[in-house]
């Protein structure tokens, strides 16, 4: 019998269970799901940061440890931790992502919330270019940022990406590493930001990268907080350099009251809501993983501990 501990809250516990199980057993595997097993005895942990689960040193016979979340920075450098852990690569996270950042993308290339948000009987007409007129940078091309960019390239908008390594991606023009930043940074008119939270991208958007982006750029950020230096981006929102900014993840989570960004009149907050975990489809990317742990095959979508993601 594999045993299966569920390191979650109780709600992600009632929603990722049932079809868990049913996963694992189409998976052709004898597992038990459970949140009371002696340490020595977990096979896998299936875990979510929200679980409070910080200290896996009595986990002496545990083969992974399987990540519901994209993001692992808040596991990444646990020292305790040291079996193989893997983050979370779900189609339907996936396909939330890529609706979130299109929409949002589109809501700026065409201005939408001048109209939405008119409140005076005034007939203005504002014209929004053609998308092939509006470069779009996509920060981060892995899982999510290349599908977003794919998709906002498939609407005809001029997409550029940029990520750690060399990419060749259909339709997106793809920079690369310190080289490529320069240039990413002078084609986003709209930014999206999909990179992880890292020592190397802590703090990326600063006063010095913001000052490389066209005026009046538009950022858009699902990736993580600490990204962008939130003073920087205050200042620059101030003069004018960056026109807009949703954002949609922060240092501080849930964003507190007092914080200037909630009332800023050229700032969209949204819950970290941009795209979530699916039970139906995230449960079968954990059901494998067992079953190639059990297999002895390489896991799918390891983490690199040096690289942080
Ligand atoms: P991946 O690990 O698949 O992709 C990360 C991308 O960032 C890769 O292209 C990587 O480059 C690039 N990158 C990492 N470090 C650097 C660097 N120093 N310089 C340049 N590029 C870098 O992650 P996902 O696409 O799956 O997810 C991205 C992030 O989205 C997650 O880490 C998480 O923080 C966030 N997220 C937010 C959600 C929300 O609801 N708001 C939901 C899910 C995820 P390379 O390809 O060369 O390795
Ligand atoms: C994730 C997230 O990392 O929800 O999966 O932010």
């Amino acid at each position: 019998m594999i045993r299966v501990l569920i390191a979650t809250t109780q709600a992600e516990r009632e929603r990722f269970g049932p079809p868990l199980e049913a996963a694992l057993a189409q998976a052709g595997l004898k597992a038990a799901l459970g949140t009371e097993f002696a340490p020595e005895e977990v096979d896998y942990i299936v875990y979510t940061p929200t679980s409070g689960l910080a200290d896996f040193s009595a986990f002496i016979q545990t083969k992974a440890v399987l990540s519901l979340w994209a993001g692992v920075e808040r596991i990444v450098g646990n020292e305790t931790l040291t079996m193989p852990l893997t983050r979370m690569v779900d189609p339907g996270l996936t396909a939330g992502m890529v609706e979130w950042v299109a929409g949002h993308v589109l809501r700026y290339h065409l201005d939408t919330d001048i109209d939405v948000c008119r409140s005076d009987a005034r007939w203005e007409k504002h014209l929004a270019p053609l998308a092939p007129e509006r470069s779009v940078v996509v920060f981060g091309l892995g899982a999510l940022g290349a599908a977003a960019a794919q998709t906002l390239a498939g609407l005809g908008f001029d997409v550029s990406g940029w990520s750690r390594s060399a990419k060749d991606i259909p339709g997106i023009k793809c920079l690369h590493g310190d080289a490529g930043l320069a240039q990413a940074l002078s084609r986003a008119e709209i930014a999206v930001l999909l990179l992880p939270d890292t020592p190397d991208t802590t703090n990326l958007f600063n006063a010095q990268t913001l000052a490389q982006m066209p005026r009046g750029t538009r950022i858009i950020n699902p990736g993580r907080g600490p990204l962008i230096d939130d003073d920087a981006l205050l200042l620059a929102l101030a003069e004018g350099h960056i026109a807009h900014a949703t954002l949609d993840v922060f240092r501080v989570e849930p964003l507190p009251e007092a914080h200037p960004y909630w009332a800023h009149p050229n700032v969209t907050v949204t819950p970290h809501i941009a795209a979530e975990t699916r039970a139906s489809s995230a449960t079968w990317v954990i059901a494998e993983n067992i079953r190639r742990g059990e297999a002895g095959e390489p896991f799918l979508h390891l983490v690199d501990r040096t690289l942080g993601y």
